[in-house]
């Protein structure tokens, strides 16, 4: 095919003009086309253009669709930028140089669609697409996220083969208003489908469905050939129960003269009587069928819905579902994948879904655009509330496009098409104009359009909200702020002046070691009334699985190259700058709370605690008082078991009977278990898991892992009486067996993302705690004890530190001391750091676990005995920093398998990592597959570590959880097994 004549498609030049949203393009409609549909996917022939008026060359390669060229081979790779735009231009204005993708593929019509209607339809296309048939223009669509169809009737035969060009201009216009915090991809991102309907058809389909059992279906009828038929009618189907026809509604449309037979517009009605209504925990969906019949009764057309019956209100300063103000335990999520960068199946999202549901999340925000439509399929199958939000972020020059009058059709587009497309899903409690696009008449406009179209949902934009959480004119009906400081929440649900919920659009920001005081957050949501959640920033690690030998995407071939959240060898996760971007945002793509390949990260198990729905809330002599914290359920649907942790070592279990509770009700339940009188702390757990299948969880998955501590630790032994000798080289340094590098203080940690772009890490640089000298001051040798003074010489300050070494009856028992001046007021750990022979792999502890925790993020990690391979002990964040810790460390060993090595008993419960990297050496990479591990153990017994927080976007964390000057004491006793 060649271009001979010149393409008005092409002419229009409608990549750098906002007024053109689309040419050609039918209006969105929420009839699912899917089933019956010829689908086009495959490999598509193509050629990657410099730029869109460029000449097609003669050669073709093939691209697969759905999919992007920038994973496919082609040398337009992607590419990270956050905020900034990938070129100077300003909007609408893109560079010259602007990658055109365009696919070609021929496609046989099927005869049998003789008569029908023939629409295309292609799922998503980023950011212009183009299309031709046989080198006809079709039309032009934008809106990277949303399906765009085409009416080919005409153009492609039945019986015949057509051919359909798809042209894909990578920089536009829309650019500007697509500029969220993700890669840069161009292509088809999902599926292409052909299909036919009748002439007579089903233009759109609006169901609502209220709580007390109320349905109304609204449809909207067309011919393709102009005016309607004589006698059509419409007929509805729920589960079995005909729907009745709106005998009003006829009549006032026969009355209405605006009413044409041109429009045909019908309204079905049902009650449902003792109707089961649908929320998160229980989603409940009814099987609605709606039928277009000609004159005759035969059926013109089809469509299917899943209907869900439930209210969304706002009363004062909650959000209410079906009248209960339920918590909001939302993440952020994108449509993301490793392999194929933008692509997702059906079975990836439900394994998204699915990990969310096991680990309590009840909530999703579409960031930041409409998510693949099977997603809300699924989140209302499984029990989603949705904040849908549209295709908008203009975020680099957010001021010049809220208000620009060529951008005012493309705001209104984006939502609308949203609406259209996702009003019937009952998951959906509330529209989102968009992101970070600061406010201005288009939100204005595009609010005004929602409101109108579908007032049964709220609209937020966190844009709108930031004017005033309780502004009544502003495009908000919720206060929706980003990373608010906890403290601001507070003050303003006790104000008095709070009239909108606060629901935080994103919050606890997951980069790398992340999420410190989740738990302080969440003990705010629950306890103060006007808070009522928030979206964790995000979902997912973007890590692209990376060859590291020639720097590509790995793209679909890599499948299965990866495991545990570990890229597998000659691979890597690759975020932003590893494709050669000179200009680009580095690892804050990596920002989730899985890992790329799904992989949980141990702010998944926090987050699960923080959401269990059954908990423990006191516990008395007469028993422990069970409290059920959902909203709608009862407990029936879960079974328990006792677990009582002693520390002598041993865990006694016992069956556990959930007792009957009412959403908010609590119960006492007797002691299950005898305390045995001598056995010191004790800890009682309740390991709550499915008693049945659920949808998302076989029977048996563990859902929460309350507990409560029976009985404190004993008061450690003091009075030591020296017995053995203690050998230290000249330095003072510890000679033993066992320790290739004896214990010495350790002030500083690998910066976690968090400390690096809080400041924190440059200012623990400064002060060069990272390599503090150490110089000895005194080493005073005593029968059977050492004390050794030495100070640690760091530019920010001298720290001095005192252990003394006293060899007793079980091993060797070690009493520090270390005083930092003033000026280090804030430092990542104080503690002893040792290293130990290679050999001892595996840990065991009593204390918090088995997953990975922190001060500020040890809610969800229960005390207890623990045991794992040093090997599994570390998490791999993508660019390696502090990692592997373990709170509330009582004591540990650390063997080999013939059961020799170490055992570590500590004063009280202390932070304790065992991994096979000095901090330095995670802090001397960028990458997780650069590490190469120690054959021995690097073990860190902190007397204070620095909480995580979430200062890479948000706030620190709390003053409680900083390390403060001044003096620290800690002891422990080292025993050889
Ligand atoms: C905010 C964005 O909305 C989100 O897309 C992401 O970038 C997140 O922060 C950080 O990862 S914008 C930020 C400048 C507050």
């Amino acid at each position: 095919m060649t271009d001979e004549r010149p393409d008005p498609l092409i002419a229009l030049r409608p990549w750098e003009a906002p007024e053109v949203t689309s040419w050609g393009r039918l209006p969105m409609n929420a009839v699912d086309r899917r089933p019956g549909a010829v689908v086009l996917d495959g490999d598509w022939r193509f050629q990657l253009l410099p730029a869109p008026d460029a000449p097609l060359g003669e050669v073709w390669s093939s691209s697969y669709v759905p999919g992007v060229w920038t994973v496919q081979g082609t040398d337009d790779l992607p590419r990270y930028l956050n905020v900034r735009m990938p070129f100077a231009e300003f909007p609408p204005h893109v560079p010259a140089a602007d990658p055109t993708g365009v696919y070609e593929r021929s496609v046989d019509v099927p005869a049998e669609w003789a008569g029908r209607r023939i629409v295309l339809q292609v799922g998503a296309a980023e950011s212009v697409l183009l299309v031709h048939v046989d080198g006809r223009p079709v039309g032009i669509s934008k809106d990277s996220h949303v399906a765009a169809e085409f009416d080919l009737t005409g153009l492609a035969r039945p019986g015949e083969r057509a051919t359909v060009r798809l042209t894909v201009v990578k920089w536009s216009d829309a650019s500007h208003i697509e500029d969220q915090d993700q890669w840069w991809h161009g292509g088809i991102t999902r599926s292409v489908l052909l299909y036919a309907v009748d002439p007579l058809h089903l233009a759109d389909v609006t169901v609502r469905a209220r709580r007390d059992g109320d349905l109304r279906v609204d449809c909207r009828v067309r011919d393709t050939g102009g005016a309607l038929p004589e006698g059509w009618y419409v007929s509805g189907e729920l589960e079995g129960h005909l729907l009745t026809q709106d005998a009003e509604f006829d009549r006032a449309n026969a009355e209405d003269e605006r009413v044409s037979g041109f429009l045909g517009e019908a309204r079905l009605r049902a009650t449902v009587p003792a109707v089961r209504t649908w929320n998160a925990e229980t989603p409940e969906l009814y099987g609605l069928t709606v039928r277009l019949h000609r004159a005759d009764g035969t059926i013109a057309d089809t469509s299917r819905h899943r209907v869900g019956f439930r209210d969304v209100t706002i009363s004062g300063r909650d959000l209410l579902v079906n009248g209960e103000r339920v918590f909001i335990r939302g993440v952020n999520r994108h449509d993301f994948h490793p392999l194929t960068g933008r692509t997702v199946t059906y079975d990836d999202m439900r394994a998204d879904l699915v990990l969310l549901k096991r680990f309590g999340f009840n909530a999703i925000r579409t960031a930041h655009y409409p998510n693949d439509p099977a997603l809300y399929d699924l989140a209302d199958e499984l029990g989603f509330y949705v904040v849908d939000e549209a295709d908008i972020e203009s975020h680099d020059h957010a001021h010049e496009v809220a208000d620009d009058p060529r951008y005012l059709s493309a705001f209104v587009d984006r939502v609308a098409r949203m609406v259209l497309r996702d009003k019937n899903h009952p998951s959906v409690i509330i529209w989102s104009l968009g992101n970070e696009s600061d406010y201005g008449a288009n939100h204005d406009a595009a609010a005004g359009w929602v409101r109108r179209h579908d007032p049964t949902r709220p609209v937020q934009y966190e844009g709108a909200a930031k004017r005033g959480w309780a502004d009544p004119d502003v495009a908000s009906d919720i206060a929706c702020p980003m990373y608010a400081p906890l403290e601001d929440c507070l003050a303003h649900a006790m104000s008095g002046t709070q009239t909108k919920p606060l629901v935080q659009c994103e919050y606890s920001h997951a980069m790398g070691n992340s999420n410190g005081t989740l738990a302080d957050h969440w003990e705010a949501i629950e306890t103060t009334p006007g808070l009522q959640g928030g979206f964790i920033w995000e979902f997912w690690d973007h890590g692209i699985l990376q060859r590291v030998n020639d720097g590509r995407p790995a793209g679909r071939g890599g499948a299965g190259l990866y495991d545990n959240g570990v890229a597998a060898p000659g691979h890597r996760w690759a975020y932003g700058g590893d494709f050669g971007e000179t200009d680009h945002d580095g690892a804050f793509i990596a920002d989730g709370v899985v890992f790329p390949d799904r992989t949980p990260k141990p702010v998944m198990f926090e987050h699960r605690e923080i959401a269990a729905p059954v908990r423990i809330e006191s516990f008395r002599h007469e028993g422990v008082v069970l409290g059920n914290h959902q909203h709608f359920r009862g407990l029936d649907w879960l079974a328990g078991e006792w677990e009582l942790s002693l520390a002598d070592g041993t865990t006694l279990t016992a069956p556990a009977e959930l007792p009957e509770l009412r959403p908010g009700e609590t119960a006492s339940v007797p002691l299950p278990l005898a305390l045995p009188e001598d056995g010191g702390e004790a800890w009682l757990t309740l390991r709550v898991t499915t008693a049945r299948d659920e949808p998302w969880a076989p029977r048996g998955t563990v859902v929460c892992l309350p507990q409560v501590r029976l009985r404190a630790a004993f008061p450690p032994a003091h009075t030591r009486v020296p017995d053995g000798t203690v050998e230290v080289d000249e330095d003072g340094l510890l000679v033993h067996p066992l320790l290739t590098a004896a214990p010495a203080l350790s002030l500083w940690r690998a910066p976690t993302d968090n400390d690096e772009l809080g400041g924190m890490a440059a200012r623990w640089r400064d002060w060069g705690l990272d390599a503090p000298a150490r110089r000895v001051v005194s080493v005073r040798r005593e029968p059977g004890r050492v004390a050794v003074v030495s100070d640690y010489l760091c530019a920010g300050g001298t720290v001095r530190h005192e252990q003394v070494l006293s060899a007793v009856a079980d091993g060797l028992f070690v009493e520090e001391c270390a005083e930092l001046p003033e000026a280090l007021y804030d430092v990542a750990r104080v503690g002893t750091v040792f290293e130990t022979a290679a050999g001892l792999n595996l840990l065991e502890w009593f204390g918090q676990g088995p997953w990975e925790s922190y001060p500020d993020r040890a809610a969800g990690a229960p005390v207890g005995h623990h045991r794992l391979p040093v090997d599994e002990l570390f998490t791999p964040y993508l660019r390696p920093q502090e990692s592997g810790g373990r709170h509330g460390v009582r004591r540990f060993t650390l063997s080999a398998p013939d059961a020799t090595g170490l055992a570590v008993r500590l004063d009280r419960p202390r932070q304790v990592s065992v991994t096979r990297h000095r901090a330095a050496d995670l802090a001397a990479v960028a990458h997780h597959d650069e590490l190469v591990p120690r054959a021995g153990c690097v073990v860190h017994i902190d007397a204070a570590h620095r909480g995580l927080g979430t200062a890479s976007c948000g706030p620190d964390t709390f003053a409680s959880y900083l390390v403060p000057a001044g003096v620290h004491r800690w002891s422990w006793t080292l025993r050889v097994l």
